[in-house]
């Protein structure tokens, strides 16, 4: 059984969770320790004793542990991104990116460790001067989605670390494996027993510990909506600082003058690809009538090409949706979608493969109108909707007309267009003839309005988060 690693040890919990390939029901991947409360409370008491000599560590220690265990995920990314894609469902090739791009973050910000940088003004009073300063913020509890299993715990671990905070890091139940496999490495890599704590197990064990208990100075989150929303009212009551990455319904724009490859393009990666289970998945594509069957055509023929199937066999596009619950969710929103009177283009089957697998081919509804639920709200899985729309001005609106603000993207040739709708999409993320999701992992990630809540993920702009501002005042 795979421990929890708490205050430099690895440890029992109060259950025991056994995990499953979604590509294969038969496949058990491994058993691993659920923490109960006690073991939750130890995980904060040892991140919370371990913070202030963590805090006053200096930045070199941090730089030398981070780039090694960046250095060990890239020298291993082959095989932790094969227990990503066994464990999570991805395709092998979009395991071992992660893999890599998680690498990548550790080393990013080991050197980010090195760049902290402040301020020296001069006083409005003469003869004092005033520093402007960062310092950690204390304990940061983390809470991660299963969808990116591994890189979303590194660009919020590595940047916890690098500015002298101490972690607990509660995986999703889903993805023990990959968090397991982070924590083993992290272990190794030098750091002060309590600096970093995995605590795996159920939300409203974990979760709850690490939100009521005032010794957590900050808690980083990505994940569904009603959870955020529960995340944000708990550290509004005990004033956490909180970073909140929730849901998306990301539009893509297509316009009459788009180059149609590239907007097919744009479309199937950001919609189908990671079997449409990501935050930034385009599930709105927005496309100028001018065009409109063209592109319905164009997209329907290269979505038939598409292979459904086992995540860890060559030449899979799509791997299987996550669990049964999530597939549930996918079959009633598209039955939603055929009762609302949306056309299904083609998809939106379950499939039987030679595994017992959640294997669901990617779905494809035209002619809907904006305000249908289908199209309105986060459905997390392989399922767009197309809607029309007269010309750049509607199709703008179109975009903005949601609760959501992730990302959004524009498939145009036009540089007058894009300019515009760079300045006036309400979205943290815009895409200009690129897919919505696929972000780079060395600047800001983050959205508007009901997607993300406290200051962005990611590049430098990731210190803000993790680290208090300090202003000293000083007369010689
Ligand atoms: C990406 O699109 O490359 O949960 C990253 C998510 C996002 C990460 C998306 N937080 O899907």
């Amino acid at each position: 059984m795979k421990q929890l690693y708490i205050d430099g040890q690895w440890m029992a919990g109060a259950g025991v969770t056994t995990t499953r390939s979604p590509s294969d029901r038969s496949d058990v991947i491994a058993e691993y320790a659920s923490a109960g409360a006690e073991q939750a409370a130890l995980a904060v008491a040892a991140a919370h004793a371990a913070a202030p000599a963590w805090g006053l560590s200096g930045v070199q220690q941090r730089a030398d542990a981070l780039d090694a265990i960046g250095t060990e995920i890239l020298a291993r990314k082959t095989e932790l991104g094969t227990l990503l894609s066994r464990e999570e469902g991805k395709t092998l090739p979009e395991g071992i990116a992660e893999a890599g791009r998680a690498g990548a973050i550790f080393k990013f910000f080991a050197q980010e460790a090195l760049r902290v940088r402040g301020d020296r003004l001069a006083s409005v009073r003469p003869g004092i001067e005033v520093d402007v300063t960062r310092e950690p913020v204390g304990v940061v509890g983390i809470i991660a989605p299963w969808n990116f299993p591994i890189a979303i715990p590194a660009w919020k671990i590595a940047p916890a670390l690098a500015y002298g905070n101490t972690v607990v890091f509660k995986p999703a139940e889903l993805v023990p494996g990959c968090a397991w496999a982070l924590a083993e490495i992290i272990s190794r890599a030098g750091l002060p027993p309590g600096v970093f704590n995995l605590a795996m197990g159920p939300g409203r064990v974990v979760g709850e510990a690490m939100l009521n208990d005032s010794r957590v100075n900050a808690i980083s989150f990505t994940g569904s909506t009603s959870t955020g929303e529960r995340v944000m009212l708990a550290c509004a009551r005990r004033r956490a600082r909180m970073q909140l990455e929730m849901g998306g319904k990301n539009p893509l724009v297509v316009l009459a003058d788009a180059d149609l490859d590239v907007a097919v393009n744009a479309a199937l990666q950001g919609s189908f690809f990671s079997t449409g289970q990501r935050c930034t998945a385009s599930s709105r594509l927005i496309v100028d009538e001018q065009i409109y069957g063209k592109f319905v055509d164009a997209l329907a023929g290269r979505m038939a090409a598409l292979k459904v199937g086992h995540a860890l066999h060559q030449g899979i596009d799509i791997g299987p949706v996550v669990d049964s619950s999530q597939l549930e969710q996918d079959l009633s929103y598209i039955e939603i979608a055929k009762g609302e009177g949306a056309r299904l283009v083609c998809g939106g089957e379950r499939l039987q493969r030679e595994t017992d697998g959640y294997f669901l081919s990617p779905a494809l509804f035209a002619d809907c109108e904006p305000g249908m639920r289908h199209a309105r709200e986060e459905i997390f899985g392989p399922v767009a909707s197309v809607i029309p729309a007269k010309g750049y001005e509607h199709a703008l609106a179109l975009a903005n007309d949601t609760e959501f603000g992730l990302t959004a993207g524009i498939c145009t040739t036009s540089l007058k267009h894009a300019t515009h709708f760079k300045r006036n999409a309400k979205a943290g993320m815009v895409m200009v003839n690129v897919p919505t999701a696929g972000v780079d992992y060395h600047v800001p990630f983050g959205g508007t309005k009901g997607s993300s809540f406290g200051p962005r993920e990611q590049g430098s702009n990731a210190v803000e988060f993790f680290t208090t501002v300090k202003t000293s005042y000083t007369s010689a």
